[in-house]
């Protein structure tokens, strides 16, 4: 509606509520009163900063691929790495839009929701040149798991493998691997796995791996002071516990907070800050249903289980999680952004302190959303099932 049409309205609705008290008062009090008024009256009518944002964002096809792109990370002289969930990692040289595969990857088992999954470099990688990868691994009986893979990069291929983690015990399940990988300011490796389609035996005990958010030092050994080093039979390279499937995870750029998103059931998809020996809940809070539409818990909060910083219902199928540090997004500084598969969308959060204080669309015609990660040209690069990875440009 145009503004004029608006104002004329609004002045209609002025007369016809007899707002004359306000008639008398200074104009800047008036502007005081007015504005909650007016917002309250025409809230639908306005568009606001993200609907705005969202018409001006264009995505620009930066590498196409007809795979499933999974993991991105940046080496120092500006090529891009990217893992393909059949158990490629190809390098997209900087300035080009060919790329090249990359050797000496581990035997990865590529199924349902399970593959070559993320990848994350040292912090140190320009002195050290170790990459760490996420992937599914296969026992000889063929059942599965999510491990943790680290190797030194030459630029072509990959040298001095070694898992550093593999979750016990291996199954035949095909789904909620995880997994993301993430560095904080001191080293530590953060990374996630799902609850491995078996709600009602992993999560909650910390006596098995699978849903859960470990923490190991880079070369996978295991601080003495993670939460449950002292506890008896418990997996040690537990950080937090209860979590369904993680799949988004990043470093918070000035307190250095791993934060992460889970897929949840119908109707639960979750925000969390990342904090030591905490219990997430799963399965025994939920603002989730199953998909089948049944309930399996009436509870949302419980004492001793955190609250999510932000839920979506409906579900929007989360993957990937980047926070905005750079300038070429007007006021998006601080804020996080989370790729949906389900709806091909970017959603953009905004910060206050650790709360997220909003969730807005601001990108919505996209298709599956894998990955979100702002480059080290401050652009932010979109990874979508089938296409390739787009650059989005505020135009
Ligand atoms: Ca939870």
């Amino acid at each position: 509606m145009p503004l004029l049409k608006q104002i004329k309205l609004l002045k209609i609705k002025l007369l016809s509520i007899k707002l004359l008290s306000i008639k008398l008062l200074s104009i800047r009090l008036r502007k005081k009163l007015l504005m909650p008024f007016l917002a309250c009256v025409f809230m639908p009518f306005f568009v606001n900063s993200a609907e705005v944002t969202k018409t001006k964002l264009v995505s620009q096809l930066y590498w196409a691929d007809s795979g499933i792109p999974w993991g991105m990370a940046w080496i120092p002289n500006g090529d891009l790495l990217i893992t393909l969930r059949s158990g490629e990692l190809k390098v997209v040289k900087k300035g080009s839009d060919s790329a090249e595969s990359v050797t000496g990857l581990p035997k990865v088992v590529a199924g349902g929701q399970g593959g070559l999954l993320d990848i994350a470099l040292h912090p140190d990688y320009a002195n050290n040149a170790w990459l760490y990868l996420s992937y599914v691994k296969a026992d000889n009986k063929g059942n599965k798991s999510t491990a943790i893979m680290r190797a030194k990069f030459d630029g072509k291929s990959l040298s001095e493998q070694e898992d550093i983690y593999i979750a016990q015990a291996y199954s035949k399940k095909n789904s909620h691997f995880g997994s993301r990988l993430a560095f904080d300011n001191f080293g530590y490796l953060y990374f996630s796995i799902g609850d491995r389609g078996q709600r009602d035996i992993n999560p909650q005990d910390i006596t098995r791996d699978a849903g859960k958010v470990y923490r190991l030092y880079d070369d996978g050994r295991i601080p003495d002071d993670n939460p449950f080093v002292k506890t008896n039979g418990a997996k040690t390279a537990i950080y937090s516990y209860g979590h369904r499937n993680p799949q988004g995870m990043a470093k918070h750029p000035i307190t250095g907070d791993i934060f992460s998103h889970e897929h949840g059931p119908r109707g639960g998809d979750e925000v969390n800050l990342i904090a030591k020996g905490k219990n997430y809940g799963w399965p025994v809070i939920s603002y989730g249903i199953n998909y089948s539409g049944t309930v399996f818990t009436d509870l949302t909060k419980k004492q001793g289980m955190e609250q999510p910083l932000w839920y979506w219902d409906p579900s929007i199928a989360p993957s990937g999680m980047t926070f905005v540090t750079s300038d070429k997004y007007p006021n998006w500084q601080g804020n996080i952004l989370v790729g949906s598969l389900k709806f091909g969308q970017v959603f953009m959060l905004t910060l206050d302190g650790n709360q997220v204080v909003k969730a807005e669309i601001v990108k919505d015609d996209l298709s599956r959303v894998r990955n979100i990660k702002q480059g080290p040209d401050g652009y932010i690069y979109v990874a979508v099932d089938g296409q390739g990875i787009y650059r989005l440009i505020l135009e």
